[in-house]
């Protein structure tokens, strides 16, 4: 008896000590010294960090009742780096077709598909210096992009609503702002299948099943049922379907950077 009580005690004991040292490990590879504070990937590329990859922020202030801390991918190349990218499809994976909640707090996975969470949208772009990068990738590999110099997202008792603002430049047009009265999404607030905002008298986030600003609906919607699913306008022209999309990226810089 007393010899299986200490094997079983010397088993966790050593289970628990391996599920540390992999944390361990994993939380070391993912922050550098400095790291472990950075509010964004903006300020983790002022401090020399520019490999591309998955690291730790914290967007709150210490002091924000709010404040924690995530995992997000830091995209340290495109256009200069800096970048927090806080919506990534690259498989079908991940559901897209959450709740209001899910789209709150976040889902996913890091290193792949994910969303980081309205709450850390609007934290890191609420001082509003803040721009908007989206790029989109065919199934040919072709890459294309738009830049918003301005991209601002309210809080939750303003229903995330959406803001970009300032030039727009890049291979795609400009579908946020200029589209079809009924389908433009700029100013427009957050809908999920369970909160319905949108213009629509049914629900958007239901009818095209995924969260998104929606208007009466959009001509712009990366959060659609990635391929084979049916995923209607994800950025209408050119893909006025998903069919022909690979992958999608939405990062966010502050323009202090610049
Ligand atoms: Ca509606």
């Amino acid at each position: 008896m007393m010899i299986f009580l200490i094997t079983t005690l010397f088993i966790g004991l050593l289970s628990g000590f391996v599920t540390f040292a992999v944390l361990y490990t994993t939380v070391k590879n993912t922050v550098d010294d400095k790291g472990t504070s950075a509010i964004d990937c903006t300020e983790l590329y002022r401090r020399h960090v520019t490999t591309s990859g998955v690291y730790i922020i914290c967007p709150w202030n210490r002091l924000d009742p709010n404040f924690r801390c995530v995992q997000v991918y830091c995209d340290m190349e495109t256009d200069g780096g800096g970048w927090t990218v806080i919506q990534r499809r690259q498989s079908g994976k991940v559901s897209f077709e959450r709740n209001w909640k899910d789209y709150k707090l976040g889902f996913g996975d890091v290193s792949r598909s994910y969303w980081i969470g309205n709450d850390i949208i609007h934290q890191l772009t609420k001082e509003k210096t803040s721009s908007l990068y989206i790029e989109i990738t065919s199934l040919n590999k072709t890459n294309m992009f738009i830049r918003y110099d301005f991209f601002f997202v309210n809080n939750q008792n303003n229903g995330y609503r959406l803001n970009v603002g300032g030039k727009a430049t890049g291979s795609l047009e400009d579908k946020i702002r200029n589209a079809p009265l009924s389908d433009v999404i700029n100013n427009a607030r957050f809908t999920t299948f369970d909160k319905d905002t949108d213009r629509s008298p049914g629900n958007c986030a239901t009818e095209h099943r995924g969260g998104w600003w929606f208007n009466y609906c959009h001509d712009v919607f990366l959060n659609g049922l990635y391929p084979p699913g049916h995923w209607h306008q994800p950025w209408d022209p050119p893909f006025s379907n998903g069919s022909y999309v690979s992958s999608t990226k939405m990062m966010t810089r502050r323009k202090k950077f610049l």
